[in-house]
Order: C-alpha cells, then structure tokens, then sequence
C-alpha cells in the first residue's frame, strides 16, 4: 500500500497583526507594532501549498480559529452580547483583546503531535493537540484545533484523538515543532525524537527566555500514543539555542524520512544524539547533515529561518528538497551554505526559496505553517471534510481570502466591531467551502 506525507498548512487568519505577543521570539518581539497585510499573508500560505502541489505533493489545510475569542473573552468575566463583550474587553484591556484575537493558530506545527499507525500500539493514528502552556494567546487553541482533527481525521478504527495535556506550564507541549520522525517509507516503522526544553519540576535557571516544552509532557504524549520505547528518543534542546530565539526545535532543525538537517548548536552534545538515533533505527542507517556554526553562525540560522525550512520528498525528484523562506537567500552565509549543500553529493539536492514574510515577521516560517502527517491510501480515503486541495478548492481558497480579508491591521484596529463581525462572516463560509460542520463557537 502506498504512503505519503501529506502537508496540512494552516490559513493565515483574517486578523492576522503583530502584536508582539510571543516572549523568546525574536521576530514577534521585533516586529511589534508593525502594520499587518492579512490578505498578503493569506495568499502568500496558498502559495506556498500551490507550490507544493506543483511538485506532487498531497497537500492539506487547516482553518484559522474564531477571533477575537469570544469564549475566552466569557471566560474572563465579560457578558452581554458579541458586541458588548468586545466593547467593555476592549475598554477594559486591549492587551487581553490583542491576545485572544492573534492569528497565531496559522502555525499548525504546534497544532498537535502525531504519531502515525506503524509507530503506535494499537495501529491507528494518535493525534495530541499541544496545550500551547507557555504563551496565553496560543493556550486558548487546543478546543478549536480538536474540534478540527477530529472532524478531518473522524476517531475510530484509523483515527485516535486525546485532550490536549492537563497541567498548565509544567506540563508544556508545543506540538509537532518539537517532535521528529525518521524513518525508511513513511509507512515503517519509525523513531520518535522528542525535543524539550526544560524539565517539568527544575529549575532551569540556564535559560534567559522560556523553555516552552518539558520532559514531562514529550513522555506523557508518547506513552498515550502507544510509541515503542527502543524507538521512542527524548533529548534536551541546547539552552544556547532557546537563549538565542531558537523557542521551537523547528528553529534549528528539521528532519524528512533518514534524513536530519541540523545546526551543530541544536543540540549539546550532537554526537550522542546521532549515536542514539542510529541505535534506535536498526537496520536503517540515517544521514545526518549537521551544520557547523562556522558557516553559519546560531544568530543567522535564526535571523533566516534557515531550519525552519519543509525537507520533502517529491515524487518526480531523486534528491530531497528544502523550502525555505526567501530571507536564506538574503543571508549571505546561509545562501552560501545551501549553495554547498545542493552541489556537495549529499541527500538534499533542490532548494527552492518562497515569499511567507507576513508569518516570518512573527517568527513562522514554511515548517510552522505545517502540520505534517503520514497516511496510507486507507487512510486518505477515511478522512473527512474537505481539507485536501486540488486546483478547484485552492482557487476558492484564494478567491475566498481576497474578498473577505483586510489589507492592514494594526493593533488599534483589533476593538474594531466590524472587524469580528468581517472574521466570523468569512470563517462560517470557509466552514462551508470545507466542509467542516460547525466547529466554532459562534455557530454553536
Ligand atoms: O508561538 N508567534 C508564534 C510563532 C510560532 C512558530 N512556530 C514554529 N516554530 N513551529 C509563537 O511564538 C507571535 C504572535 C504575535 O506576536 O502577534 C506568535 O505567536
């Protein structure tokens, strides 16, 4: 039976801003109060999932998420209706509003982790949505991305949904950016490489800016997903990298099938991991592209988002391919190190550099706006909604984002009445466009 990876982007929200909301992220901090284009920043993801549809890839979407989060906006003690709610939340705090209206949910690495049927227990696929702890803004996504996974992978005999993880920050989860599988054919059986940043009951007292993900919670999603132990790898990310704005191990590295594409500072002690990664893989022998610092120094691989590239297989090409953000082309060092990299004999053979500086300018490049699971043809033919593209539905989709998306946003507009009422119109038809029932709050 065939297997593949198949993408699942999420959609750039239609309140998409900067808001610099994310502490330890050096582009959100830096771009504060910069105006927004959530249009551009809707087509340029369309794009980007187009392209690797041009390359025979099988690509997905997930939607943006309801904001502002009326639910969270309840939560906080404001009554009445829509309107009012947001009125008094706005007169209140605008700082709670810019947090409940971010468009953070277009990062959908840190949608859930999954662990794909070869890998688990019981032979179905897991799905953990993260509890996204350590940032306020991003904790309240978990219910709404659930409501999604459950409604595109329905639970049963294929398909096992869990809560996100109880607990709050000691129990941090972010989600797939944290977590790597190698493997020989997405459909063997793979190694599970989990990365934290801290442990739940330490005192990280190395690290200046937040450890998002613990020990504690990687081996709680592993043991409910079923993952084997010999091929389950827990590993602390390099104190060194989350200090320098690295806050997602998709930061500094990324991995595709055997193949791991890292920087020499990811990890502390590199040559250890790649010695437990090889016991782990058996047979299977995997080949490690690590990067040294001194062709690429930490402060540049996070300034380009060099790691933060898509490592895929495609169908028509013998060599893998990296999708990176066009800032590793602006970079000279990095632009100089895949230009190496291409010619050197190794297994990464095609680069090709795309537009994503709207979710870039808050810290996402091309790996954070995927979600990346492993199906068979089974599996393709249980899923359901509509949330595989073809020609037809990515055209809607860029119809669908040019009628209803503004082309600047900026932190003062975010109270704006007409603005919630804009977003909700455009998600209840997207709900439509894709099949997706009613998975919001307002339509309940
Ligand atoms: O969680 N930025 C996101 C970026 C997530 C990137 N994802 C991965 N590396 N996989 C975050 O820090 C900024 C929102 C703002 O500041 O308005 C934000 O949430």
């Amino acid at each position: 039976m065939a297997w593949r990876e198949v993408n699942f982007d999420g959609i750039v929200g239609p309140t998409h801003n900067y808001a610099g909301l994310s502490y330890g992220n050096v582009a959100s901090a830096k771009n504060r109060g910069e105006v927004a284009n959530p249009r551009e920043g809707v087509l340029q993801g369309l794009e980007k999932a187009q392209h690797l549809m041009s390359l025979g890839m099988t690509q997905g979407v997930l939607p943006p998420h309801d904001r502002p989060s009326l639910r969270a906006l309840r939560a906080h003690g404001f009554t009445g209706s829509d309107r009012e709610i947001l009125a008094s939340a706005w007169a209140a705090s605008p700082a709670l509003v810019a947090n409940v209206t971010s468009s953070a949910t277009m990062w959908t690495a840190n949608a859930a982790t999954i662990s794909p049927s070869p890998d688990t227990a019981d032979g179905r696929t897991h799905f953990t949505p993260a509890n996204l702890a350590a940032m306020y803004h991003r904790s309240i996504e978990w219910p709404v991305t659930s409501r999604v996974l459950r409604k595109i992978f329905p639970e049963g005999e294929r398909f096992a949904h869990h809560d996100a993880l109880e607990g709050g920050t000691h129990m941090g989860d972010e989600g797939a950016a944290n977590h790597n599988r190698f493997c020989d054919d997405y459909g063997g059986e793979g190694v599970a490489l989990f990365v934290f940043g801290r442990g739940a009951f330490e005192n990280a007292s190395d690290l200046t800016y937040p450890g998002r993900q613990t020990l504690e919670a990687s081996r709680a999603v592993a043991r409910q997903h079923g993952l084997r132990d010999k091929k389950t790898l827990f590993v602390r990310q390099n104190p060194v990298a989350i200090n320098a704005g690295a806050f997602h191990n998709d930061v500094v590295a990324v991995s595709n099938r055997d193949v791991f594409f890292y920087h020499e500072d990811a990890f502390v002690d590199p040559d250890t991991l790649e010695r437990d990664i090889t016991v782990a893989m058996g047979e299977i022998p995997v080949r490690f592209v690590r990067v040294p610092r001194a062709a690429v120094p930490l402060a540049d691989a996070v300034k380009s988002y060099l790691f933060n590239s898509q490592l895929i297989s495609t169908p028509d090409r013998d060599g893998m391919t990296l999708i990176l953000p066009s800032e590793v082309a602006e970079t000279p060092s990095t632009k100089a190190y895949v230009d190496g990299l291409l010619s050197s004999g190794g297994p990464i053979t095609n680069a090709d550099y795309l537009d994503v500086r709207q979710s870039m300018r808050n810290g996402g490049g091309p790996a954070c706006l995927r979600l990346r699971v492993a199906l068979s043809d089974d599996d393709m033919s249980a899923l359901g909604a509509n949330a595989v593209l073809n020609q037809e539905l990515i055209s809607e989709l860029q119809a669908w984002g040019s009628k209803h998306y503004r082309d600047r946003l900026m932190a003062d507009d975010l109270g704006d009445p007409l603005l919630m009422e804009e977003s909700f119109a455009a998600l209840d038809e997207l709900t439509q466009i894709l099949h997706l029932g009613s998975i919001y709050d307002f339509q309940q």
